[in-house]
């Protein structure tokens, strides 16, 4: 039997560790590099921590499979057996530039089910933690089941570059949406923004392009709380490979979908 309460007590403490390294490092001069582009940046910190949860990982649970932004990890073809999910900072450009607006995230799954999800805000000392069939908290307090909210008084999540001209969506099928909604954020995070949407702070988050590492914590959360985790056109998430995001509290998501992403042939 899978002890999840031991895994659970490691993970926090091993995110605390991490999140102490990375806020050492804010006196020090950091190595930044290019990865697909020149605005995909990362620095010798995103490696280092990646590389502390893969330690610890192997020490304590060597059955376990891990999957990294960084490389670290495994290169898995299955979800078969428990996996971590890793994304040692997410938001690394905000890490870079403005020291805070990044976050550590782990989603633990077994055999595709999303068991224990953790995303840590590191600067605001927040840790947004889902354990499946036993709620969502933010620092020990329990969050609120998602509800019904009106699109004319919703708060959405989306890259304003999006409705200018790109090469995955026309911007004729998202600007209605920012027209109609009461308020559009980007945060540059893309687990915080899952975290936000757990906490009601947004009421739903829309990405053209996601890794796992991105969403597997923050598909949890979500899910946990009553909310709708699916792609653009509506479609479940694979936790092996990229893909768009629209995530969204219940009635919400019903009513983007039909009324404005399956408007139109993108
Ligand atoms: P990252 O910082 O871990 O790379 C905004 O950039 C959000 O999108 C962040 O959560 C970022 O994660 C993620 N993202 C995914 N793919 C990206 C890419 N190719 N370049 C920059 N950010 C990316
Ligand atoms: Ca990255
Ligand atoms: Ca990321
Ligand atoms: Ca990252």
């Amino acid at each position: 039997m899978t002890n999840w309460s031991d895994i659970d007590i490691n993970a926090k403490c091993w995110i605390k560790e991490a999140a102490q390294i990375i806020k050492n490092s804010f006196s020090q001069t950091l190595d930044i590099q290019t990865k697909s582009n020149r605005n995909d940046l990362v620095t010798e910190i995103d490696k280092k921590i990646e590389q502390f949860f893969i330690g610890k990982i192997r020490r304590n649970y060597p059955g376990h499979k891990i999957i990294g932004e960084e490389g670290f990890g495994d290169s898995l073809e299955t979800t078969a057996g428990i996996i971590w999910i890793i994304d040692p900072i997410d938001g690394t450009m905000n890490f870079v530039h403005m020291q805070r607006n990044f976050a550590i995230s782990i989603g633990i799954y077994e055999n595709g089910v999303g068991m224990i999800g953790l995303i840590y805000d590191v600067v605001r000392d927040e840790l947004y933690h889902a354990i499946k069939d036993n709620g969502v908290y933010m620092n020990n307090l329990p969050l609120n089941r998602l509800e019904e909210v009106k699109l004319s008084e919703s708060i959405i999540g989306m890259n304003a570059s999006w409705v200018t001209e790109n090469k995955r969506i026309d911007p004729a099928i998202l600007a209605p949406l920012v027209k109609n909604v009461r308020g559009t954020r980007s945060y540059g995070c893309a687990a915080l923004e899952f975290a936000y949407v757990a906490a009601g702070r947004l009421d739903a988050y829309i990405s053209l392009r996601l890794s796992p590492w991105d969403f597997a914590a923050g598909k949890i959360l979500i899910e946990e709380l009553g909310g709708v985790v699916t792609d653009l056109r509506g479609k479940p998430l694979n936790l092996l490979e990229q893909c768009s995001i629209f995530i969204a509290k219940p009635g919400l998501h019903h009513e983007i979908l039909h009324n404005y992403l399956h408007k139109g042939d993108w």
